[in-house]
């Protein structure tokens, strides 16, 4: 297997949320559409559901994601990441740590890890994340009751002291994603920012282009 490097990972990362639809035709046909507009970098996040319907959602979206040549990372779940060859587990703070799974999987599934202080990101750094999201950076629906967002000053401060590649997470949207991308983060990780959009397909070749304007302004 090819070592894992930085560069292998894309610097937009789409998370589902299968709640912002009516149903799941709907769903799978806007994953897709995100896929076909350049999304290279796909999490499974459904919390509430359970193994079964998890594990059919994951065939489901293995399938498409190969189609697409996308990474397909599975949240929590690292058993159903290897039962249906995705490339990664995506670990909460409640998740098994990512020493333990790394003994088990070894260099066959990436580790990505949700953080959401310094703390949480050194420990995450320190036993064996491949990568981090950090946030909420702006407020969020889902995440107002944990109180204030982090904003920028902290983003780039954990992002000058941690070597990993962190995605920041959070409200993030075309507004905001070249401030964002100034504090140093890899890259961004999103759900409304892109299942909100009208035109998924367009808002994505728009934040493809953003992202890719950042890099030309470091070089
Ligand atoms: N972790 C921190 S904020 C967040 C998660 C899962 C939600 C991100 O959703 P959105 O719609 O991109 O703000």
């Amino acid at each position: 297997m090819t070592p894992f490097t930085d560069d292998m990972l894309p610097k937009l990362y789409l998370i589902t949320d299968r709640k912002l639809f009516d149903d799941l035709k709907s769903f799978y046909d806007a994953i897709e559409r995100a896929l076909r507009g350049g999304i290279r970098l796909l999490q499974l996040r459904e919390k509430d559901l359970s193994t079964k319907p998890l594990l059919n959602m994951a065939y489901e979206l293995r399938a498409l994601t190969g189609k697409y040549n996308a990474m397909f990372l599975i949240n929590d779940r690292f058993d159903l990441a290897l039962c249906v060859n995705a490339d990664g587990v995506h670990l909460t703070q409640k998740s098994i740590p990512p020493f333990a799974i790394r003994q088990v999987v070894k260099k066959k599934l990436l580790i990505g890890v949700s953080t959401h202080s310094l703390m949480e990101a050194v420990r995450a750094q320190r036993d064996g994340a491949d990568f981090l999201t950090l946030g909420p950076i702006y407020p969020t629906p889902s995440k107002l009751a944990y109180g204030e967002p982090l904003g920028l000053t902290p983003l780039k401060e954990i992002t000058e002291s941690i070597s990993l590649p962190i995605f920041a997470i959070g409200g993030i949207n075309h507004d905001n994603i070249k401030e964002v991308m100034a504090t140093g983060a890899h890259g961004v990780a999103m759900i409304r920012g892109i299942f909100n959009q009208r035109d998924i397909e367009d808002s994505i070749t728009k934040y493809l282009i953003l992202l890719e304007e950042r890099n030309n302004d470091k070089n």
